[in-house]
């Protein structure tokens, strides 16, 4: 029988590290129960410490146990139900996913400092420097790579969903939001992940929350 899950979340239109097992699960038709938190001005998630040791979002609760930390959740997701193929079928490829999806777990920083996820708003020209340039120069080319060897059978990363969509999903919200200037590759793909219909629920949803969090809003006053 498979268990019960519950996902832990923060504010849909912010919170980037929640939306990647989100629209994992969601995309892949896992069924789960949301339990959204929401963000104090500091960005803290009030509430997370009764559901994680970290205090942070997002928490998948399995049958009530935590499993806490973006890429420990998809993991666990990818183990629980083997059917969806959340990782891919080929060696090699997965090797692939799961390095692409360490480097935009361990890394971006400039990126993902300068460009917070805002998906209601849009910034254009915002946030950009030399240092955010060369992460966007190789988020560009890792999924041009991606596309070039695996992605023959579909629109995304390695062809069909898989994790590492759900993983970059946050940065093609960024992408929309900021609109550095993208390589025609890259451009089809911020399409082809925002075409998908866990990332449009998410999209949609983002855009009707009002909550203002002033720490992850560098470029606006609190109405
Ligand atoms: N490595 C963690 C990062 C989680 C994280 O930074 N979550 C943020 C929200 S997106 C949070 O809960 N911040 C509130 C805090 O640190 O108090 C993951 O991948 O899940």
């Amino acid at each position: 029988m498979s268990p019960e899950l519950a996902l832990v979340i923060g504010n849909k239109n912010y919170s980037s590290w929640s939306m990647r097992p989100w629209v994992a699960l969601r995309q892949a038709g896992i069924p789960f129960r949301e339990i959204q938190l929401w963000f104090d001005d500091t960005a803290h998630a009030s509430g997370a410490e009764q559901h994680s040791p970290t205090g942070q979002v997002p928490v998948l609760l399995v049958d009530g146990a935590p499993v806490w930390d973006s890429l420990a959740i998809c993991e666990t997701a990818a183990e629980l139900f083997p059917d969806r193929r959340l990782w891919p079928a080929d060696a090699g490829a997965r090797a692939h996913a799961r390095a692409i999806c360490a480097e935009m777990h361990a890394g971006f920083r400039n990126l993902r400092g300068a460009m917070p996820m805002n998906i209601r708003s849009s910034f254009p020209g915002k946030g950009m420097n030399a240092e955010v340039g060369r992460d966007i120069q190789r988020v560009s080319s890792l999924w041009s790579e991606c596309r070039r060897q695996f992605g023959s059978g579909g629109p995304l990363l390695f062809g069909a969903f898989s994790i590492a969509d759900a993983y970059y999903a946050p940065v093609v919200m960024r992408f929309i939001t900021y609109a550095p200037s993208l390589s025609p590759a890259a451009r089809e793909y911020v399409e082809a992940v925002r075409g998908l219909p866990a990332v449009a629920e998410w999209m949609a949803a983002a855009r009707r929350e009002t909550a203002f969090v002033a720490a992850d809003e560098p470029y606006a006053q609190k109405p």
